[in-house]
């Protein structure tokens, strides 16, 4: 029997790359779409290591292209297509609204218009976000699929529109096209301006004496974090599902970023309170002020369940920061 093939947008992310190797062990043929970069080493960092164990780079691409979309599309001919391609970054999205809108909801659009033109059999998973929610939250204090949703920026705004037109999508043309309400996850592979990443490079930084101080915005904010490993298994489990649906990833726990620096400075048994300090310049004009999905209906249907706690998360990001500057040095 042929293998199953595998589309990833994005898959140069922190997703894209856990995503890929995943459905690799799966066996699956996984081909990605890769952007391009004038610094072309750092165009596929994270997935570099993939090449020899059968990932395939389709070729040079963008969601802002359809022509490009439609060519890719084509070529592979997947029998699943993940859309994980985004300008995901939330505070950035208030510099670059235009930009984050254009490929996040008519990046969205091009591809479902390849989707259901080229291989509408294929299923279809959208990367919708649980910023998509704003400050809306049930009384018992948990978000769910049923939950209002009130985006409280460009990026919230722009997975939502990508949201609807997906549901859109399904409910027109009959396809199999999902939706993951992924809350919060992390990684050493996390970009080093996501504040959990930003805090667990800096308390290894500053352990090591390479660095004095670290400088974040705003403290008391919550977030539902889990493992970005653990959320690329639901994302497959999604597009095996008997239906397509919308569903909710989450860990169901909630900490404030001053949890996450006590945590990520506690594995050195440093205060962090003796190294953090506030600059204005790192805080939004509207925040999301607390996130604590309720993944019930996820872990029930599809059978999933997180392997990392928060505690786990903090150690595999602070300790992989800590290696990742002693081999710097070594190569130095
Ligand atoms: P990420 O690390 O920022 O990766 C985003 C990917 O999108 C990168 O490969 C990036 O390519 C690519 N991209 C950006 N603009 C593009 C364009 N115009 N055309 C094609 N590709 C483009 O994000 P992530 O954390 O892996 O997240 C994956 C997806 O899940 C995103 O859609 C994100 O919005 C969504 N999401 C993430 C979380 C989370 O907590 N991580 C939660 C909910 C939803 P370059 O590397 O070339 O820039
Ligand atoms: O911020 C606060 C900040 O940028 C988390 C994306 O993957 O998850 C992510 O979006 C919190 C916010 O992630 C700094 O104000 C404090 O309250 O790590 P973040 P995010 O905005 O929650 C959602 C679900 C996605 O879909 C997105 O794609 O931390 N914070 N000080 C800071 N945040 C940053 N970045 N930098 C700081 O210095």
């Amino acid at each position: 029997m042929s293998k199953r093939k595998a589309f990833i947008t994005g898959l140069s992310g922190q997703d894209g790359s856990y995503l890929a190797e995943h459905l690799l062990e799966k066996d699956y043929e996984v081909y990605g779409m890769i952007r391009r970069h004038s610094d072309a080493e750092s165009q596929d960092t994270r997935v570099v290591h993939l090449f020899d164990k059968g990932l395939i780079e389709a070729d040079y691409g963008d969601l802002l292209d359809p022509s490009s979309i439609n060519r890719l599309v084509a070529l592979v001919k997947p029998d699943e297509i993940y859309n994980l391609g985004a300008q995901s970054h939330v505070r950035i999205s208030f510099d670059i609204p235009q930009f984050t809108m254009q490929t996040n909801v008519v990046g969205t659009l091009n591809l479902l218009e390849a989707y259901r033109t080229i291989c509408p059999t294929a299923h279809f998973y959208q990367a919708s976000s649980s910023e998509m929610f704003g400050n809306e939250i049930d009384s018992d204090g948990f978000q769910r699929e049923t939950t209002a949703m009130k985006p409280v920026s460009p990026y919230g705004c722009s997975k939502l529109a990508a949201y609807c037109i997906v549901r859109n999508y399904r409910n027109s043309y009959g396809l199999f096209a999902s939706n993951g309400i992924l809350f919060n996850h992390e990684s050493p592979r996390r970009g080093a301006n996501f504040v959990t990443a930003k805090i667990a490079r800096g308390a290894a930084a500053i352990n090591l004496g390479l660095q004095d101080a670290l400088t974040l915005g705003n403290l008391d904010s919550y977030r539902d974090w889990g493992h970005a490993k653990d959320y690329v298994r639901a994302m497959h489990l999604i597009l095996q599902h008997h239906e397509p649906d919308e569903f909710v990833i989450s860990s169901k726990e909630s900490h404030s970023v001053r949890d996450f620096c006590h945590a990520a400075f506690g594995y050195y048994d440093l205060d962090y309170k003796d190294y953090v300090k506030q600059d204005p310049k790192f805080m939004r004009p509207e925040e999301l002020k607390k996130l604590q999905g309720d993944s019930s209906k996820s872990r029930k249907a599809l059978d999933w369940e997180p392997d990392y706690n928060f505690s786990e998360l903090v150690e595999d990001m602070v300790s992989s920061w800590e290696s990742r500057f002693k081999t710097e040095a070594r190569e130095a």
